[in-house]
């Protein structure tokens, strides 16, 4: 029964959106398309979160909290429409209105486009810290760019990724101000000198290009609370004409090209390619975000303390996700000191004060280094601070801890010519923090060491973490819906509260809805799998699910090459007692990552080769979802009974795909890697399936230059005859794999495939073994729900706000 103030909200609603109907379409709601159902929808719920939006930002300027700017290149922030309702806690009141009006509340959901404005799990990080933050009710803000084109759209042809642009801002976009008058001028190129004014040495800069940065705010909304923080993201736009010509005095015919070149500052997210670092817009865009934004945080600061800079660092923090916004540290010193007068060593210390840094990969491959010649051309009073930095630092190095020149020049900020932006990173901050504990250890030990050594109360470590409201609440109601009514409300703001949970383990009743749930999402994703692939697959299969970037290390292929195995097997014999498995893969791989794109290539040649043998009948399927996004995910992973988390040990920072997995009742298959050790801490060793070899192994043969594959291929027969397939003409015109049979054998293996093959093959049958026992099974997905209270990005925001910005 509704009550008379829910039956009053909703037809108010009703009469509301039919208005707001006519006014986005001009047309009666009968006569509407779901593209206007969607906008309406949408500028009714955004009226309502700006006024929240208003009053927060009222707050935050009358109580003195110290405030934190999480600058990010990516904010990889998914749909937001459905968020927004469910925050608001209107999810009743719109899909009742919805439905009395006779429209599909879903198809209006499908109609937003999913920005896609990060490469993956360091962008949605930043996502989840921001929808935590806003949930806890704390100052917290974020700071990036307006990409024009997020990361690119797969299509699979032929079995080939096939890249596609992306275009999130077709349609518009309804949840965004933009604030023109906030704008600022961000400046590129130009000379400098110092001039002798009045006997005086002051220092010119001449002859820049000057750029607009035009901030677009996106509202964050706490789940059901009233705060809404804001996302920053800038856009390039030209200088107009008449702002030009005062600038450039006159050199209006360069005025066109100005305009596009501007432009192309923000164009386009850059896909995590080869090599971090070379590209000169790359370095154009680190700069312009970190200019501006810092340039903005600093003059509202000035405005609300007396124009005093004194006491910035005790009440702002400036957070420097990975080294993309390390520029953060030089700009920071040139705004105080150029701009706002300060001296070097009082600049240097609010400078200090405020920044933190976190890491988020030990890959040395995507580790930023620019060219020197490539700074200075294209901002010569950053690239002088650095010097300046560099000198200091090193002087400090020689003079208070007495180090030589040897181990001076391996902790430069400047190194063969290059910036090593990790290095400015720390250098500038009073924190470094890693992802995961083992990550945090492998940065103090090995990839830090040096400056461990000199610093070690710098060093700190925040395990990640995902928000439940997205990655369960929101994306798995039926779960959500059996865990209130079990363990009542609390969760959903404590998750360490889902330990109640354990309690239901012996309640049949409840187990057997928990298997239902699970069993529904399972049917809902192979609906989604047949519109998509046209592949029937059966839903009371095991589900066993790699969904996340394709790299190298990531080992896509040791989930392949085990599929091949397991086809083998059931066709050298095809009576033996078999669990039906359903393969699922998704995830993109960068245009310019030739192998990862074969590891796509040889997913989909092996599905097409076991999906039609019908000597399988159906026992196996294999499935490579197009276009992994966060829409995607949420249908994803409510649907897992195998989450598999991988990675050759020591490699993968974290992982964020292993909690969003837990949280929904997968079983994490995985190795000693990331945060997969401490999934393994939360749910005990009986509920978790674990492989392969451990980190520490993994370096003990990366110092000797690997290991042998040639020698575990001579005394395995399993792993010869999947080698073989790969260029023998099994997948015939589907492909030759000979890149990947050379990086295997002949390449030596760099990411331990071969050697952890056999360990994989018995952790996947000791996995059939215990899909059997369906109380078994219940059991262990249980403990996965029951035990993820630590992987919400509650706890990691307040680990951080503890730890690293001192804000509670
Ligand atoms: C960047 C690049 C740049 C070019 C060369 C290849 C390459 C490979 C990887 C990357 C990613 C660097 C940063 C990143 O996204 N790290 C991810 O951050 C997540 C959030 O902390 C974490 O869960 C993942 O383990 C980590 O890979």
């Amino acid at each position: 029964m509704k009550s008379p103030t829910q039956l009053k909200e909703i037809e108010d609603f009703k009469s509301a959106y039919i208005k707001k109907i006519e006014e986005v379409s001009g047309e009666y709601l009968a006569l509407s398309s779901h593209l206007n159902q969607y906008q309406a929808l949408a500028e009714i719920v955004m009226e309502k979160v700006a006024t929240q939006w208003a009053k927060t930002s009222a707050q935050y300027d009358t109580i003195p909290h110290k405030r934190v700017y999480l600058f990010s290149i990516e904010f990889l922030i998914g749909r937001l429409l459905k968020s927004y309702v469910n925050s608001l806690n209107w999810e009743e009141t719109v899909k009742i209105a919805m439905h009395e009006l006779g429209l599909d509340y879903q198809t209006i959901l499908d109609q937003e486009t999913d920005p896609g404005l990060g490469n993956g799990g360091l962008g949605r990080l930043m996502a989840c810290f921001l929808e935590s933050a806003a949930t806890l009710g704390l100052p917290f803000h974020g700071n990036g760019i307006h990409y024009k084109h997020g990361l690119f759209e797969q299509k699979i042809i032929n079995g080939e990724q096939v890249e596609v642009s992306d275009n999130w801002l077709r349609n518009g976009y309804p949840f965004e101000i933009r604030k023109p008058n906030e704008s600022v001028i961000v400046k590129f190129y130009g000379d400098i000198h110092y001039e002798k004014v009045n006997g005086a040495l002051t220092f010119v800069y001449e002859n820049y290009e000057p750029i607009l940065a035009v901030p677009y705010d996106l509202p964050v909304k706490g789940y059901h609370n009233s705060t809404v923080n804001s996302l920053r993201l800038w856009s390039a736009e030209p200088l107009d004409e008449f702002d030009l010509l005062s600038f450039n005095k006159g050199q209006f015919i360069d005025a066109v090209r100005h305009k596009s070149e501007a432009e192309a500052i923000t164009q386009i997210l850059y896909p995590n390619d080869n090599e971090a670092g070379g590209k000169l817009l790359r370095l154009k865009q680190e700069y312009f975000f970190v200019c501006a934004g810092l340039k903005r945080i600093i003059s509202r600061f000035k405005r609300f303390n007396q124009n005093c800079l004194d006491d910035f660092s005790e009440k702002i923090a400036i957070h420097i996700n990975d080294t993309h916004p390390a520029l953060c540290g030089p700009e920071m010193m040139r705004i105080l000191m150029d701009d706002e007068g300060l001296s070097w060593n009082d600049a240097w210390k609010i400078t200090q004060n405020s920044l933190t840094f976190t890491n988020h990969t030990v890959l040395p491959e995507a580790l930023e280094k620019w060219p020197v010649e490539m700074m200075k051309f294209l901002i010569p009073r950053i690239y002088m601070i650095i010097e300046e930095i560099n000198r200091q630092f090193g002087e400090s190095l020689r003079l208070k801890a007495g180090l030589n020149e040897l181990q001076i020049s391996a902790l430069s900020i400047i190194q063969d010519n290059q910036i090593n932006m990790a290095n400015l990173a720390i250098v500038c901050s009073h924190s470094v923090n890693g992802v995961a504990e083992l990550h945090s250890k492998i940065l103090k030990e090995e990839t830090f060491n040096g400056y461990y050594k000199l610093f070690p109360e710098r060093f700190h470590s925040v395990t990640n973490g995902v928000t439940p409201r997205r990655f369960l609440i929101n994306c798995n109601t039926n779960l959500r819906d059996l865990i209130t009514e079990s363990i009542g409300t609390e969760w959903i703001k404590n998750l360490y509260d889902l330990e109640n949970l354990m309690r239901f383990k012996n309640d049949l009743a409840f187990a057997k809805r928990f298997c239902q749930i699970k069993l529904d999402n399972k049917i809902r994703l192979s609906h989604y799998i047949k519109q998509q692939n046209q592949i029937v697959v059966n839903p009371e299969s095991i589900f066993d699910i790699q969904v996340k970037r394709i790299h190298e290390y990531k080992r896509q292929l040791l989930n392949a090459l085990h599929v091949l195995h397991l086809y083998n097997c059931l066709k050298a014999n095809p009576n033996q007692e078999f669990i039906p498995r359903t393969f699922i893969f998704a995830g993109k791989a960068a245009p310019g990552y030739y192998f990862a794109k074969e590891i796509i290539k040889l997913i989909n040649a092996i599905a097409e080769l076991v999906n039609n043998d019908p000597a399988i009948h159906d026992r196996i399927k294999v499935v490579f979802l197009a276009n992994f996004n966060v829409s995607l995910g949420e249908i994803i992973y409510p649907a897992a009974n195998i989450s598999e988390q991988i990675s050759t040990a020591g490699k993968e920072a974290s992982g964020t795909s292993n909690m969003k997995f837990m949280m929904n009742g997968a079983i994490t298959l995985g190795t000693m890697d990331g945060a997969n050790i401490e999934i393994y801490e939360a749910v005990g060793k009986e509920n978790i399936v674990t492989f392969g070899l451990s980190s520490d192994e993994v370096t003990h043969y990366e110092k000797q230059g690997g290991y042998s594959s040639i020698e575990v291929y001579e005394s395995n027969e399993h792993i010869q005859k999947i080698m073989h397939q790969l260029i023998d003409g099994t997948f015939g015109h589907l492909g030759n794999f000979q890149s990947i049979y050379d990086s295997l054998l002949l390449y030596n293996d760099t990411y331990f495939i071969l050697k952890d093959f056999d360990s994989y093959l018995g952790a996947q049958k000791r996995i059939n073994s215990i899909f059997q026992d369906k109380t078994k099974w219940f059991n262990m997905a249980l403990h996965n729900v029951a035990y993820s209270g630590r992987f919400s990005s509650d706890r990691a925001v307040l680990d951080y706000q503890k730890k690293i910005w001192k804000t509670i």
